[in-house]
């Protein structure tokens, strides 16, 4: 008897290994080969939450444990376990075909292209961790290179970061890629579904991209960050400040009203705008009082989604 179950379980073992190997293809994703037992234990890409895949993953009919809940402390929210033992070697075969990068109707999981030191790839990153949405980052941009070889302008001509890709589907223009992600994901919510709400988050994503970060932001920090103290110019630092400051202020006002940007609820709108604060309260400069604008800041912060992306410092 036990000699049988030995060779069932060990087929059903190597099944899901073979399965893995060729579906997981090109993905960050780790696993174990257990000598024993009936689980195997994997690890999802960066940014990734096996809570938040299981849905999808039950959708395409494989069922998993995430591990976090294994944990005694800082539980690993990338990992998760699979059991061998409970499907023939046919099911783990066409159920991880199903689930996998050879479904015919894509990948389960988001490419985002760009370094997470860029503004326009936090947004992306920050959208898709806020919906769950299972993704891989590929560091790319500035000291990473990529973004001028052939093969990254023929998605993105600009030669710029960020760029997605959703199956077949290639996307740039950050606060672009946040409303795709929010109207295919979050209809209703993130992406508002009554026309004037949704304008309105429009309005303040255009205005995060068109006013505040040209203005001002954007000079104060390649000034500060990004330029050897010998070549900054402290008349650029001021002028900046002198610009952006009204706008702030005027943002503080908006806050004092609302919970966030577009009402009481948590919009699209409110991505960009907490990506351009991080990085506004980010720089080494005296900063004005917004106090509407850090109580609003600190709830985004408080969310578990922010993480690796407003906790970290600029560069
Ligand atoms: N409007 C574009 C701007 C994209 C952009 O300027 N990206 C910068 C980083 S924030 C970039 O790619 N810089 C060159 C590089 O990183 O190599 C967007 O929002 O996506």
């Amino acid at each position: 008897m036990l000699p049988t179950i030995r060779a069932l379980y060990k087929s059903q073992r190597d099944a899901m290994l073979a399965a893995l190997k060729r579906e997981m293809q090109g993905l960050d994703v780790q696993w174990n080969t257990p000598d024993g037992g009936m689980f195997l234990w994997a690890r999802l890409p960066q940014g990734m939450s096996a809570v938040e895949l299981l849905p999808r993953a039950v959708e395409k009919n494989v069922a998993f444990v995430p591990g976090a809940p294994f944990y005694a402390q800082d539980p690993d929210l990338r990992t998760l376990r699979l059991s061998f033992v409970t499907a023939t070697t046919e099911q783990i075969d066409n159920r991880h075909r199903s689930a996998g990068t050879g479904d015919p109707r894509g990948p389960l999981v988001l490419k985002i292209w760009g370094r997470i030191s860029s503004i326009n790839v936090r947004k992306v990153v920050l959208t898709a961790q806020w919906l769950g949405i299972p993704f891989e980052r590929v560091d790319a941009g500035h000291e990473f290179g990529i973004v001028k070889t052939p093969a990254y302008r023929d998605m993105n001509p600009n030669a710029l970061v960020p760029t997605v890709e959703d199956g077949d589907f290639r996307l740039w223009e950050s606060n672009v890629i946040v409303r795709y992600l929010s109207a295919k994901h979050s209809m209703g919510a993130l992406y508002p579904a009554a026309l004037e709400q949704r304008f309105d988050a429009e309005r303040w994503m255009d205005w995060q991209q068109d006013d505040a970060e040209p203005r001002g932001v954007e000079m104060r920090l390649w000034h500060l960050l990004r330029t050897a103290p010998e070549k900054r110019q402290p008349q650029l630092i001021e002028d900046s400040i002198a610009l952006t400051e009204p706008l702030l202020r005027m943002l503080d006002a908006h806050l004092a009203a609302q919970p966030f940007m577009t009402g009481d609820a948590f919009t699209m709108a409110d991505i960009p705008i907490a990506c351009e604060i991080h990085r506004w309260r980010g720089t080494p400069v005296p900063q004005v009082e917004l106090p509407h604008v850090d109580a609003w800041y600190a709830g985004i912060c408080g969310n578990p989604a922010s993480r690796g992306v407003l906790d970290l410092s600029l560069s």
